[in-house]
């Protein structure tokens, strides 16, 4: 019997957008080959990001590739494999991830399944190019019987959660109960490469690695995809499992800071206040962060002070708009008193915040540009130490994304926080830097001390915030010479 090959694309971002060039472990391949493990079966995977994170090449015209292209991938594609997977996390990588698929099916004539959250609610994408099956949703148990079925002769077709050419899924594939998967195998993808990038989704010091602790989201925010993949549904590890795995982490990895990259790590306050309080009294020693946006409605003061006390040093908050009715349009209600004095704990508490903000609906006029430059302004009173300016970029499948009257890129490349696809971009780049502007003028003006601590720290390139890490990144980079800095353009 063959192996079982899994491939993560490299990183596609505009050229020199940062905002798109945020490397993170890839989660979801190593959850599946930890759980393949346990049935006797042999994974590989190829992470194509993080073999070579520093190789970067320039992609259909606009764009940077980071990692291996596709002739790199396939001199590292296993021959035995009997099935190859290909993992495709966003619309960004779906073109490049169709092109790698044909490409793998031409050279090893084996059967290539593709996955991943993009596929979920685009998976008619890849079926009209050919590519023999599409796994809609979780991954782990369904691959299995994918595997198995194609084992003992069976075509693959009608399994639950699986999509063939012409075949659309019969029903939803089987989830497995989140306490039986096992801890993602960390050690079949290569961290150090990402700890010498000095990037990470979530600001760090020393080795960092992200964790899930729950999958899915109750909520409903209409720029989003996740309620619709999730189907609304939060599912989460138990409080022990999840301090089992930090500990481990911790142990065995030497990881001393961890992103919980979950769309809602707080769905359940009760569950993630004994998360905390269980940290603390088993004495683990990590830095927490929650760099996805957490709900206000799910927090209160007292959460915020046991979060501290199990290490969480980092969080972000996410208002996405100072305007009520942008606000309402996005599906995501506020209570703006709570949302301040939430922040303003945090500042006390000293957990670092990020507050992020989504600019570009269509809908939105210069009155509600100017109520979110207000309540930039009111958070950097408050103490905030971030902010995060995104562009609407309408993801296939969010609510949102059917509104949108402007046609989308149809191979979906550009559909990211950064559209420079959209005619109107020019407008909302230049009010992009506008908001930074008035944050680092205010930032100067009302916690000039923080200004010396953002340097000692990016001196020390010991992030607490995520602008940190940007500029940290920037900075290497203009320094002649230096090997060490993670590229942003494309190389020769
Ligand atoms: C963490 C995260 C990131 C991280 C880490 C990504 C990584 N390397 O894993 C970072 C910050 C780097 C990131 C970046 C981006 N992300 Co992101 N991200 C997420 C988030 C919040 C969680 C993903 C996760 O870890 N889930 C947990 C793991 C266990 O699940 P999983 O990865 O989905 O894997 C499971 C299944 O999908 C499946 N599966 C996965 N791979 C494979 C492969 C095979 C062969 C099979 C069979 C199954 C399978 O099985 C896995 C186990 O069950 C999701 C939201 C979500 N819930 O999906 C958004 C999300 C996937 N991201 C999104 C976007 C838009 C982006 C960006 C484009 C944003 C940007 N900056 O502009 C970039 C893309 C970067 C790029 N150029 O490719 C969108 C994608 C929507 C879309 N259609 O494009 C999502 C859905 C969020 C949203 N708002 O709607 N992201
Ligand atoms: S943006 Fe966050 S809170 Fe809103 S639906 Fe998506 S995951 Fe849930």
């Amino acid at each position: 019997m063959g192996l079982i090959q899994i491939v993560s694309p490299p990183l596609i971002a505009y050229d020199r957008d940062i905002f798109g060039m945020i490397p993170s472990p890839p989660i979801g391949i190593a959850s599946i080959a930890a759980y393949m493990r346990q049935y006797g079966f042999v994974v590989n995977l190829i992470d194509a990001f993080g073999i070579n994170p520093f190789q970067t090449k320039k992609y259909q015209d606009k764009f940077v590739l980071i990692g291996l292209d596709i002739e790199d991938i396939l001199e590292r594609i296993d021959m035995e494999a009997e099935i190859i997977g290909i993992s495709v996390h966003s619309s960004m990588v779906a073109k490049f991830c169709i092109d790698l698929a044909l490409a793998v099916k031409a050279k090893t004539n084996k059967p290539v399944v593709v996955g991943g959250p993009h596929i979920s609610l685009n998976y008619r994408q890849f079926n009209m190019e050919g590519i023999d099956f599409a796994v809609i949703g979780e991954g782990e148990r369904t691959l299995v019987q994918l595997v198995e079925t194609l084992r003992n002769g069976g075509d693959g077709k009608g399994i639950g959660g699986v999509a063939t050419p012409g075949t659309t899924p019969v029903q939803e594939g089987e989830v497995v109960e989140m306490d039986a998967l096992p801890l993602p195998a960390w050690d079949l993808l290569p961290l150090e490469n990402y700890w010498r990038t000095r990037m990470n989704h979530s600001p760090f010091k020393g080795k960092f690695i992200p964790m899930i602790t729950s999958r899915g989201c109750p909520f409903k925010c209409s720029f989003c995809t996740t309620p619709l993949t999730s189907r609304g549904k939060w599912r989460a590890f138990s409080e022990d499992r999840v301090v089992k795995e930090i500990k481990e982490l911790h142990t065995v990895y030497g990881v001393e800071d961890i992103a919980i990259q979950d769309d809602n790590f707080s769905a359940n306050p009760g569950r993630a206040i004994r998360i905390c309080q269980m940290i603390k009294e088993q004495g683990i020693r990590v830095r927490l962060s929650l760099p996805s946006g957490v709900r206000t409605e799910t927090l209160t003061p007292h959460t915020l002070d046991v979060f501290r006390q199990g290490g969480v040093s980092y969080l972000s908050l996410s208002p996405e708009s100072g305007s009520k009715k942008i606000r309402r349009l996005m599906n995501k209600p506020l209570n703006e008193k709570k949302f301040y004095e939430l922040q303003k704990h945090c500042r006390e508490l000293n957990i670092r915040t990020g507050i992020c903000f989504i600019i570009g609906n269509p809908k939105e006029t210069m009155k509600d540009i100017l109520l979110t430059s207000k309540m930039i302004a009111r958070t950097i009173l408050n103490g905030a130490d971030d902010i995060s300016v995104f562009i609407f970029s309408p993801l296939p499948g969010a609510p949102m994304a059917r509104e949108f009257e402007e046609k989308f890129p149809k191979d979906f490349l550009g559909l990211c926080w950064t559209p420079k696809w959209r005619k109107d971009y020019p407008k909302w780049a230049i009010i992009r830097n506008l908001l930074y502007l008035e944050y680092l003028v205010l930032k100067i003006i009302f916690q000039p001390l923080s200004i010396w601590r953002h340097i000692r720290n990016i001196l020390r390139r010991e992030y607490e915030t995520k602008g940190e890490m940007g500029i940290g990144r920037l900075i290497a980079n203009h320094v002649p010479g230096n090997k060490k800095a993670w590229p942003v353009k494309p190389g020769e």
